[in-house]
Order: structure tokens, then C-alpha cells, then sequence
């Protein structure tokens, strides 16, 4: 007897939820994610979703809790995002504190100056630096999938173009002469510490038994 094939489309669409509230990078993980068949959702959607502090070290510590709270609170699978920029000059710094490096409520611009500021007596050759993603996808039952990525690069001395968001005018990717906010958004993707780290997301998914 001939066994019917299952049938594709009847399998359960795997619903995320992005843990984050940052929607430059809700656009660059719909853009990497959006032809895979899964549903996606924000923190948007599910108000009674509690603030996380984000008191970790590292960035890893930080998706963590952020993805879990997400998973606890609406019962999906919760993808969060943690990431930054390490300069070497600056012992790595902003890291961890790089959305409120210039305060609490910093803006981009303020963050910007401020890094140019600490860095105005850093010679061309020592402004090496790297952008750091950390991806983790937590489950209701307490499970935790990490995916990261990182791109070198160099920070400029004045800002450059008007695309991307956060530190991209004053990132060149190394190999590159233009900032990540000069490149078109695919060009970003190719290269950057996001894209780096949803190509792994993207790769898990496709070996998961919901796709
Ligand atoms: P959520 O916690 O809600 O996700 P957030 O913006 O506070 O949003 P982070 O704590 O992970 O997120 O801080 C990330 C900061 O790092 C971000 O605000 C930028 O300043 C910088 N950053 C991260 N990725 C970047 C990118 O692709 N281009 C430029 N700057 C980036």
C-alpha cells in the first residue's frame, strides 16, 4: 500500500516572539528571517510583558534574561537580542552599556559624541573595534538556544552616512571604506554581527521539527 506523503502545509507554523522593543533591530530580524515559515510576533503584542533590567555582564547573560522573561510571561518562544560595540582602546568599553552609554536615556547622537569624545586622542591605527551580537531563543520549559556573531572593524572619526541605526556612522567593517550607515541594508546584513548571528538561527530552525 502506497503511504500518503504528509502533508507540508498542515505542519505547525513555529510562532516567536522578539524580546525586544528596539525596532531598528525587530527590521533587521524580520529582513534575515522573513522568507523562513515562521510567525512573528513582538513584545508589542503582549503588554502585560514585565521590563527586564538588563544587569548582566555579558551580552549573553543579558539575551538570556531577556528571552526568558518573554517565554515565561506569554508562553512562546522568545527570541532576544543582545549587542554592542567593543572598542580596544577603551577596554572593550561601551559593551554591555552601549545603548545607554551616554545615560540612562541617551539618545544615538549623544552616544556618538561621547564616543568620539573618549576616543579624540586615539591614533588612526589603534581604533580597532568589533560589533558583538548574542541571540538567545528560550522555550517555556526553561530550555536556551544561543546564537552569536561578531564583525572587526574600525570606528571613524566623524559620522558618516544616514542608514542603520546605534554606532553604524562610525563603523568600518574591516576590508571596507564606508560605514555600515553608508551600505544599503543587505550589504549590513552580509557583513554584520546580526546577520552573522541569524544565518546560525536561520540554520537551526531549518533542522527543527517545526519547519
Ligand atoms: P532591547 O534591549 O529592547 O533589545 P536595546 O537597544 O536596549 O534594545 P541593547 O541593550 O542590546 O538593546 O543595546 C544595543 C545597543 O548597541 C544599541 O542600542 C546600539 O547602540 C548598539 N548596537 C547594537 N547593534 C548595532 C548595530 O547593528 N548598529 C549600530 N549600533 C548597534
Amino acid at each position: 500500500m502506497k503511504l500518503k506523503k504528509p502533508d507540508k502545509l498542515s505542519k505547525p507554523k513555529m510562532e516567536i516572539i522578539l524580546a525586544t522593543r528596539n525596532k531598528k533591530k525587530i527590521e533587521e530580524i524580520k529582513r534575515v528571517i522573513g522568507d523562513m515559515p515562521v510567525s512573528v510576533m513582538t513584545i508589542d503584542d503582549f503588554p502585560e510583558c514585565p521590563e527586564v533590567k538588563e544587569e548582566g555582564v555579558t551580552f549573553q547573560e543579558n539575551a538570556v534574561r531577556k528571552a526568558m522573561a518573554v517565554a515565561q510571561c506569554t508562553g512562546k518562544p522568545s527570541l532576544a537580542d543582545d549587542s554592542g560595540l567593543e572598542v580596544d582602546s577603551l577596554s572593550n568599553a561601551p559593551g554591555v552599556f552601549s545603548s545607554r552609554y551616554a545615560g540612562e536615556s541617551a539618545t544615538d547622537r549623544k552616544n556618538i559624541e561621547k564616543l568620539l569624545h573618549e576616543m579624540c586622542s586615539i591614533v588612526d591605527d589603534k581604533r580597532n573595534a568589533r560589533f558583538v551580537c548574542c541571540l538567545a531563543l528560550a522555550f517555556p520549559d526553561g530550555r536556551v538556544e544561543i546564537f552569536s556573531g561578531q564583525v572587526e572593524g574600525r570606528i571613524g572619526k566623524e559620522p558618516k552616512g544616514s542608514l542603520g541605526f546605534g554606532y553604524d556612522p562610525l563603523f568600518y567593517p574591516e576590508r571596507h571604506n564606508r560605514t555600515f550607515a553608508e551600505m544599503p541594508a543587505a550589504e549590513k546584513d552580509t557583513l554584520s554581527h546580526r546577520g552573522k548571528a541569524l544565518r546560525k538561527f536561520q540554520e537551526y530552525l531549518r533542522g527543527s521539527y517545526f519547519i
